[in-house]
């Protein structure tokens, strides 16, 4: 399996929490490294254009209003399989139907309030690395 990198936001609900260190660790413990991380206010703008794919979808506006709703820590995680070991480690999008151990069962608050966001595919990862990181942010 070859080596992949993957993008992750920790989101507002995570950081007003404070659980940054706890999420990175179990990011870290599951074999994946983090080569790029900042914390960042994101714009109502940016939020849309993000979850674009969902704007159609009733819970849209309550989407954007989550992810400007305080700041946030994006990353780029990099390790083998990691778009996929990622989604793993982040759980159901529900944390009730989360496993355990999983960061969203662990952590997250609501479907809506899910403690993390991971890309689902390496189109997907290319694009959101490239909106949130230049080249030389990113240190493997
Ligand atoms: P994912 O984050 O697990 O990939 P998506 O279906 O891509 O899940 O949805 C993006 C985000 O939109 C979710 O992480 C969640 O925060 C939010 N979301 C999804 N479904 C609902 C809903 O029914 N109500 C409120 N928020 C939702």
């Amino acid at each position: 399996m070859a080596i992949e990198r993957t993008f992750s936001i920790l989101k507002p609900d995570a950081t007003r929490r404070n659980l940054t260190g706890a999420i990175n660790a179990l990011i870290e413990k599951a074999g994946l490294r983090i080569v790029a991380q900042k914390r960042v206010q994101i714009t109502r703008a940016q939020a849309e254009t993000f979850y674009a794919v969902h704007k159609e979808r009733p819970f849209f506006g309550e989407l954007v209003e989550t992810m400007i709703g305080g700041p946030v820590v994006v990353q780029v995680l990099e390790g083998e399989d990691a778009i996929r070991k990622y989604r793993d480690v982040l759980g159901a999008t529900d944390p009730s139907k989360a496993a355990p151990g999983t960061i969203r069962k662990e952590f997250a608050l609501s479907v809506g309030e899910n403690s993390a966001h991971g890309s689902d595919a390496p189109e997907t990862a290319a694009i959101e690395i490239a909106q949130w990181f230049s080249g030389n942010e990113i240190v493997g």
